[in-house]
């Protein structure tokens, strides 16, 4: 019989997604534009479920049921365009091509026209979880025709990661709706990963704890409401010794870190947007920040404070403090996060389903935590709130968490220990809650120099001062 599914590309992500499919017992045609990939895998994991292995684009379609369905897991940006074109004139009318790398949610976009004007469907999809989430269960978010998902999503909800029960897995939306809901998760993920790594350096570099020390912290916050993937692997990496030196790995790490660009396209496209993402951009520049070498060398000279530890009485009380100060900060991060998925989808009109999301990352992916079914809850009770900062358990969070907030932030900035997640999140919330917002001012200040008007708070209309001759009533324009 013919295969149920193909994957073409089979570097770490293809091969464990072919192989999960294998695992489910499904008949997987495998594919790679170099075969000893195709042959490695046959020969070291045929034996988990049933391969055929093809050795052109030409017998792997011909190995596949009608429609077929076929994943393609190549590297992102023109490989996937190579693919795509060396595919289209293989197939049939009513076949289903899936792009599971980290595409552009725009190149998706172009891609699935393309492909629908030929009588295809394409189907541009987030897969989240790294090489082992693919093996054993991503978060799967695949966005396309609601026809594709019929032919398509039984098999992608059943190699998914499973939460209570339920899959990992659903229809985003339109075209290019996975891969923009799996940019922002991704973009999350950043800011997520900035405050743990804030947390740390405060309890650290304020609180003189030692890096075990600290991964014994992390642990504890692990059995609490911070429950998560990444809170449960820092307290892994903050434990490591390195083998060569003793030391702690982190002190043995150069303190650059990298970024493949998910998260710079989802401060990008915020930006397009106007939706105030300030956690993911600051830890997309924090990352920057952190890889200017000569800079940072330059600067080091730089004065700080003279006091540089918190008190012995102080600092009793600052693990639970920096608890709260993450908490809080998160929940600002997410909701930054769930608004411009909002946004996205309300300028493309994909429709997408906020509490969906928030439940099919619960597992599989890197962000997955238990704080994501509180997520869920708030868009259950109300799929159009406008923040999640307004749901009535998050609310509560931040009131109980904000006198510690506060002292975390203005111990940092005391203290002179960068903390750019926790401070642009606070800003962020007290911004939201402000009355009144000096952008009156700004106003003011664009009219001066440019004319460019404003509105008043009791008359509609847009006015202009006539700046130059006081006493002169505004004019109306
Ligand atoms: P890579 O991103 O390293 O891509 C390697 C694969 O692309 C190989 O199979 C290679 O074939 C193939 N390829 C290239 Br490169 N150029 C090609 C071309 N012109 N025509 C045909 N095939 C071509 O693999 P990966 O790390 O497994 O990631 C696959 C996709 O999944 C990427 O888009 C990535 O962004 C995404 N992703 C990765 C992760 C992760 O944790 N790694 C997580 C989530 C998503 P060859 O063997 O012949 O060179």
């Amino acid at each position: 019989p013919l295969a149920q599914i193909g994957v073409t590309g089979l570097a770490v992500m293809g091969r464990n997604l072919a192989r999960n499919f294998a695992r489910h017992g499904y008949r997987v045609a495998v594919h790679n534009r170099t075969e000893a990939r195709t042959r490695a895998l046959v020969d070291e994991f045929g034996g988990e479920g049933d391969f055929t292995a093809t050795a052109s684009l030409e017998e792997f379609t011909a190995a596949l049921e009608r429609p077929r369905r076929l994943v393609i897991m190549v590297k992102a940006g023109q490989p996937t365009d190579d693919v795509i074109d060396e595919l289209v004139p293989l197939l049939d009318e009513g076949d289903v091509v899936v792009d599971g790398g980290n595409a552009h949610f725009l190149d998706t976009r172009r891609r699935e026209q393309a492909l629908r004007e030929r009588g295809l469907h394409f189907v541009g999809s987030g897969v989240s979880g790294g090489e082992q989430g693919a093996l054993e269960g991503p978060s799967i978010m695949p966005g396309g025709s609601e026809e594709s998902y019929r032919v398509l999503g039984p098999l992608l909800e059943d190699i998914a990661a499973q939460v209570d029960g339920r899959p990992c897995c659903t229809h985003v939306g339109p075209d290019g709706a996975g891969h923009f809901v799996k940019m922002v998760h991704n973009g999350i993920e950043y800011a997520d990963m900035q405050l743990i790594a804030e947390a740390y350096d405060l309890l650290r570099h304020a609180g003189g704890l030692q890096p075990p020390e600290i991964a014994a912290v992390f642990r504890e916050w692990n059995g609490g409401r911070l429950e998560s993937y990444l809170i449960g692997i820092t307290a892994d990496v903050l434990a490591h010794t390195d083998a060569a030196t003793g030391r702690p790995f982190v002190d043995v790490v150069l303190d650059r870190a990298e970024q493949k660009g998910t998260g710079r396209w989802t401060v990008q496209t915020a930006l397009e947007l106007g939706v105030p993402v300030s956690g993911i951009a600051e830890a997309v520049f924090a990352r920057s920040l952190s890889g200017h070498a000569e800079l940072r060398k330059a600067s080091a000279g730089l004065p700080g404070p003279t006091e540089t530890w918190l008190d012995s009485a102080a600092s009793d009380r600052f693990a639970e403090d920096v608890e709260q100060a993450l908490y809080a900060s998160k929940i600002v991060a997410y909701a930054q996060g769930f608004q411009q998925i909002q946004a996205g989808s309300d300028e493309y009109g994909w429709r997408i389903d906020p509490g969906a999301m928030a439940t099919i990352w619960r597992g599989g992916c890197i962000i997955r935590a238990r704080f994501l079914d509180r997520i869920r809850a708030a868009y259950e009770g109300d799929r159009e709130r406008p923040s999640l900062l307004t749901d009535e358990h998050f609310l509560q969070a931040l009131a109980g968490a904000q006198s510690a907030w506060r002292r975390v932030v203005s111990t940092a900035a005391q203290l002179g220990v960068p903390t750019p997640g926790f401070a642009t999140a606070l800003a962020y919330y007290d911004s939201l809650r402000a009355r009144v917002l000096p952008a009156a001012l700004i106003q003011g200040q664009r009219d001066f120099f440019g004319a460019h008007t404003y509105r008043r708070i009791d008359r509609d209309g847009s006015f202009h001062t006539r700046w130059e001759e006081p006493g002169r009533p505004e004019e109306e324009r």
